[in-house]
């Protein structure tokens, strides 16, 4: 059992906070400052919005200043070919699930290609049955995340890892499981839930100096409202969803898209983005995630531009030390996934990401359930740990470190079974 995220989230904040000399993150509630957030409730003309109808309007509104401002704007797939090939289907998990390998092909003028692998496993049970599914996105590759043989390595570009997992960018067969704490599969299928990944790498590496092997070269549009890596990672999501929904094993309006940290952001923006999402569920995502910007509590708006600069647009850049000027707060985003359910989950030591900025989002998105006569999140006091709390909107913080544990996955398998 290997505390991996926490290795992989540490070393990156680490050698980022060294690219940034002097950057002290607040900690102190106490000096977080006084702010106001845009209401998801009024339209940007000041007209409060008064029915589901005038909702729809809304949400395309605050979703278009979420291209515009932070993530910018997802171009359409109409610019690219999309093959899918399914390449394994075997019993796995001693026959009681079965293993799918699908390779889904991005073509540009024939000339290139990229593949993003899906891994696809389903419980075995008679014809006509459909399962609710989580869709995942990983850090290291789909073989990591359990030690079978059978899972294929990622082909694709990787950023390098102790223990000789990466060597020279590639994975080695060192990996095969070395996640596998952070991601309960057996637990899940034994739920009667298919679990479904893929990497981020095949989408985007997350490495600037890799742009040209990421999905978004082939659209290559460098506009200051033009996607940034966390666009085309929520983008990539969206690729595998296409897939999923074809399968008539997956029950198509049950899927939960499901990331952790930075992928927590991308899974958020996917669901934002794309309505196909029953569920989103946002593991310790934080700055430019759940956490609201205004609190500049832990990491910033300024921090996380400087430290990764290709994540969001260019736009995103003028709101460094300027949270107050932002259009939106992430909040809003949480709103987009109106009237379905979202997650928010925060772990106690993870105060980079602003667990109480998490919470307060998911709070306030709320109002947005209510109007659609559903339950969000109704005590304004944050839950102790290890008490979820919440309907539509759920949250839950936990004791220890920045990471996914068993304990989140027992919250999320929870939720995804009250998918209505
Ligand atoms: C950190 C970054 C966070 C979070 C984290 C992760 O370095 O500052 O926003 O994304 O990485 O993805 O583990």
């Amino acid at each position: 059992m290997k505390p991996f995220f926490l290795l992989l989230a540490s070393a990156l904040i680490t050698s980022a906070a060294r690219a940034e000399d002097g950057f002290k993150p607040n900690y102190d509630e106490a000096a977080v400052p006084a702010y106001r957030l845009p209401d998801p409730l009024v339209f940007e003309n000041g007209r409060p919005v008064k029915d589901t109808d005038d909702w729809e309007k809304r949400r395309a509104e605050i979703l278009a200043l979420f291209g515009t401002h932070i993530y910018g704007h997802t171009p359409t797939t109409g610019e690219v070919g999309i093959i899918h090939q399914k390449r394994k289907s075997i019993d796995f998990l001693a026959g009681k699930a079965v293993l799918e390998e699908i390779r889904i092909s991005i073509t540009k003028k024939r000339a290139t290609t990229r593949h993003i692998d899906l891994l696809l496993i389903k419980p075995k049970a008679p014809e006509g049955t459909a399962f609710r599914t989580f869709l995942t996105i990983n850090f290291l590759g789909n073989h990591t995340l359990h030690p079978s043989p059978e899972i294929s390595l990622p082909e694709s570009w990787q950023s390098q890892q102790p223990d000789g997992i990466v060597v020279n960018h590639r994975a080695t067969e060192k990996g095969r499981g070395y996640s596998a704490a952070s991601w309960p599969i057996e637990t899940i299928i034994d739920s009667g839930i298919a679990f479904a990944s893929v990497c981020y790498h095949d989408i985007e590496p997350d490495s600037p100096e890799h742009y040209g092997e990421s999905v978004r070269a082939f659209f290559d549009k460098p506009e200051a409202d033009g996607w940034g890596a966390i666009g085309a990672w929520a983008w990539g999501l969206s690729r595998a969803m296409d897939y999923i929904v074809t399968d008539p094993q997956i029950d198509a309006r049950r899927v939960a898209v499901m990331g952790h940290s930075r992928l927590g952001k991308a899974a958020l923006w996917a669901a934002a983005q794309d309505q196909r999402f029953a569920l989103a569920i946002s593991n310790n995502s934080g700055c430019g995630g759940a956490a609201l910007s205004r609190r500049a509590f832990g990491e910033t708006v300024q921090r996380i531009n400087q430290g990764f600069p290709y994540w969001f647009c260019r736009n995103f850049h003028q709101y460094n030390n300027n949270e107050s000027a932002l259009p939106v707060d992430q909040h809003q985003l949480i709103s987009l996934i109106a009237p379905r359910m979202i997650h928010v989950a925060s772990a106690e030591n993870d105060r980079w990401a602003d667990p109480r900025g998490e919470f307060l989002s998911a709070l306030h998105a709320s109002p947005v359930w209510k109007l659609h006569g559903l339950k969000g999140i109704e005590a304004a006091e944050m839950p102790p740990i290890h008490q979820p709390t919440g309907d539509r909107v759920r949250y839950h913080i936990r004791a220890g470190e920045h990471d996914v544990t068993e304990y989140d996955w027992k919250q999320y398998i929870d939720s995804l079974l009250m998918v209505p």
